[in-house]
């Protein structure tokens, strides 16, 4: 094994030159647990801890070592355990907002190349989520991939996938079992070496299963879904970078409960704000920034000022969320048609009521 499988490369390497602090070895972070870590080396992986000053301003609770991050680390100590000097710059960052006043925002993972947002068929299967999902993984710099597991537990999985297609326009959806061996082949381009790719999804759905699919071993455990509900155990309880003996990485992720998100409006402006501040200058005050004459923001992609992977993420997330909006008139119209449900059933107990009182 080398660095390079862990997807080390010539844009690491400058970026490790240009680190303020960068007497050490690169490393890419493989898990955390409690602020212990396990890092690789390109020779072993060694347990680390996060340098004492990495806990403090200037530092942001969100630039602390991440799975999937490429560290600095220096000599072991006499415990065995290494020193994480510092964080290279991240290619990207999935984060997720959560509950709570002060610390909102939590970094699942870093530099991913695709996430496989992963969910069944069946009740978990929820269009709008996976919109979220979808969302969240495009401001994350990543690519979105949308696997049904399970496929081999349902009869027909061509209409359902079609449905959410037609929803769901410009993210690949793929129908696997692993269990089956079904479709898995698909899912074979994404994986390439020193490519990283995260899995996400609710607690059940066969995030492990497939990743020991790929493994080739039962590396992982994994655990049977709850009889009653069909809802998974929380069987993964870390994030861990797995290397695939075929080359590229795969991060396993503990099922997410609740996926938290901002309050869409003000949060593509907020990540986004330094696109917003050269908008400004735009000609055309609804300037799509895609064809206009006088678009700062083409102005500022072609003089440099703007990086082309910004405006990339931007524009993408900027149609994604024009489903999401799609999502809020259906989840408003389902609001409405439940209220008149409870509407007419009270209607037809209160029927009932009078007739039985009528009958006495
Ligand atoms: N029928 C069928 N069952 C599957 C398939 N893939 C996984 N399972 C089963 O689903 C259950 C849950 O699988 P896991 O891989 O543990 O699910 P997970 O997404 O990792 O769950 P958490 O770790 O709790 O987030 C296990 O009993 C698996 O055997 C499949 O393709 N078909
Ligand atoms: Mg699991
Ligand atoms: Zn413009």
């Amino acid at each position: 094994m080398s660095l390079e499988d862990y997807g080390w490369d010539e844009t690491w390497a400058e970026k490790l030159a240009q680190a303020e602090d960068n007497r050490g070895i690169p490393a890419r972070v493989i898990s955390e647990h409690r602020s212990e870590y396990k890092v690789h080396t390109g020779k072993a992986d060694i347990s680390a801890k996060a340098a004492g000053r990495l806990y403090h301003a200037p530092f942001k609770q969100t630039e602390l070592p991440a799975v999937g991050d490429w560290v600095v680390v220096d000599d072991t100590d006499v415990r065995g355990k290494a020193t994480i000097r510092g964080v290279l710059p991240r290619k990207s960052t999935f984060s997720r907002k959560v509950a709570g006043k002060n610390s909102n925002e939590q970094v699942m993972a870093t530099n991913l190349d695709t996430v496989w947002i992963v969910s069944t068929f069946g009740a978990d299967l929820n269009p709008a989520r996976l919109e979220r999902y979808i969302a969240l993984v495009v401001e994350s710099g990543a690519r979105p991939v949308i696997i049904l597991a399970k496929s081999d537990l349902v009869e027909l999985t061509e209409p359902i996938i079609e449905s959410l297609q037609e929803r769901i326009q410009n993210v690949p959806i793929y129908a696997v079992s692993a269990k089956a061996q079904i479709g898995l082949s698909n899912l074979r381009q994404y994986i390439a070496p020193g490519q990283t790719i995260a899995l996400l999804g609710s607690s059940g759905v066969g995030k492990s299963t497939l990743i020991n699919h790929f493994v080739g071993h039962e590396l992982l455990h994994t655990a049977s879904v709850r009889e009653k509900d069909g809802k998974g155990r929380h069987t993964t309880t870390h994030r861990e970078l797995i290397f695939l003996p075929t080359g590229g990485l795969l991060i396993d992720t503990p099922g997410m409960r609740e996926l938290q998100l901002w309050r869409r409006d003000d949060n593509l402006d907020k990540s986004f704000s330094d696109i917003d501040d050269i908008a400004v200058e735009c000609r055309f005050s609804d300037c799509s920034h895609e064809t206009e004459p006088g678009c700062a923001v083409i102005a500022a992609v072609e003089s440099g000022d703007l990086s082309e992977e910004r405006i990339n993420n931007y524009m993408k997330l900027k149609k994604e969320l024009s489903y999401l909006d799609r999502k809020t008139d259906v989840q408003a119209e389902q609001a409405e048609r439940k209220k008149w449900k409870a509407v007419s059933k009270e209607q037809r107990r209160l029927t009932q009521q009078h007739k039985g009182n009528k009958k006495r």
